[in-house]
C-alpha cells in the first residue's frame, strides 16, 4: 500500500502503480505569487450549509494517512465555480518529524506552512456522487486551507483536537454531534489562488479544481503539537509529513481573487 514514509524518494514510486500520478497536471504545487494572474471575474465561494450543525452524527477516522470527518450532503459550494460541488469530507496534512518542522501540501513562494485543511467535494451538478466523480473533468473542488501559529486558541478546534485520542490507532473511528466547519475556517475567504489538479494522493486522479486560501488559520502551539503527535500509522509510527512534495506547474497558470 503506499505511503509517505521514505518521503519525496517513495512518492516517485506512486505511479508505478498509480499511471496518474505520473500526469501532468499533479497537485500540490508551489505558488509562486509573481507568476499568478490576478482574475477579476473570480467571485468569492458561496458555501452554503457549513455553519453549526447540532445532534449530527459525522463519521471521523484515523484512516493511516490522515484523520477525516465525512461531511453531510447538505454542505455544499452554491455559487463561485462553473457548477455545484456537493462536501464529502475534510482531512488535514501536518509535519512534525522533528518539532517545527511544517507540513502543508502546497507552498508560497517555497515557504511551507505548518499544516493544511482539505475540504473535498464532488460535482453534483454533473455527477451522482463522489466515486462517479472523482476521476471526471472538473470532477471534484477541494477547498484548502493553511494553518500558521496564533497567540490565541481557536476554541473551534478544541473539540476536534481532542477526539483525536480517541482515533489515535489507524482504523479507529467515533462519531461527533457537533459540527461547524465554517467557524474552523479563516474570517475572509475573499483572497484565494485557484488552478487545475489532481488529488495528492494515489489514485491522484486530475479531476480536480483547487481552491487555495491565502488567509491562514491559526492555530496555538498546543494545538499544533497535539495534532502533530497523536496520531499513529498503519505501521504504528507516529503519522507526520503526511504531504506529498510540489509537483511541476507544467503549462498550467495559477489565478487569483486579488492583487
Ligand atoms: C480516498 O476518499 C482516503 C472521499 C473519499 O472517498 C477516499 C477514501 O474514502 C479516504 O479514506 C483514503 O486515502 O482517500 S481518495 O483517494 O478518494 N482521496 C480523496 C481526498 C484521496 C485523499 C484526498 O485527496 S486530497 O487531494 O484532498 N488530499
Ligand atoms: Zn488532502
Amino acid at each position: 500500500h503506499w505511503t509517505y514514509s521514505e518521503g519525496a524518494l517513495d512518492q516517485i514510486h506512486w505511479a508505478e502503480e498509480y499511471p496518474a500520478c505520473g500526469g501532468r497536471k499533479q497537485s500540490p504545487i508551489d505558488i509562486q505569487r509573481r507568476h499568478v494572474r490576478h482574475n477579476p471575474n473570480m467571485l468569492e465561494l458561496e458555501l452554503t450549509g457549513y455553519g453549526e450543525m447540532t445532534n449530527g452524527n459525522f463519521f471521523m477516522i484515523n484512516n493511516g494517512h490522515t484523520v477525516q470527518i465525512n461531511l453531510p450532503p447538505t454542505m455544499m459550494i452554491t455559487k463561485g465555480l462553473a457548477d455545484r460541488y456537493t462536501a464529502v469530507q475534510m482531512h488535514l496534512h501536518w509535519g512534525g518529524m522533528n518539532l517545527e518542522a511544517s507540513g502543508s501540501e502546497h507552498t508560497v513562494d517555497g515557504i511551507r506552512y505548518i499544516a493544511e485543511l482539505h475540504v473535498v467535494h464532488y460535482n453534483s451538478d454533473k455527477y451522482k456522487n463522489f466515486d462517479e466523480a472523482k476521476d471526471k473533468p472538473n470532477g471534484l473542488a477541494v477547498l484548502a486551507f493553511f494553518y500558521e501559529y496564533g497567540h490565541f486558541e481557536n476554541t473551534y478546534y478544541s473539540d476536534f483536537i481532542s477526539n483525536l485520542r480517541k482515533v489515535r490507532y489507524t482504523g479507529q473511528s467515533m462519531n461527533i454531534s457537533r459540527l461547524n466547519v465554517r467557524s474552523m475556517l479563516p474570517e475572509n475567504l475573499s483572497h484565494f489562488f485557484r488552478y487545475d489538479g489532481s488529488l495528492t494522493t494515489p489514485p491522484c486522479f486530475e479531476s480536480t479544481v483547487w481552491t487555495v486560501f491565502d488567509t491562514p488559520i491559526t492555530l496555538s502551539q498546543n494545538q499544533i503539537r497535539i495534532l502533530e503527535s497523536t496520531l499513529m500509522d498503519m505501521e504504528n509510527k507516529t503519522l507526520w509529513n503526511d504531504y506529498r512534495i510540489a509537483q511541476p506547474l507544467n503549462e498550467r497558470v495559477v489565478e487569483s481573487s486579488f492583487f
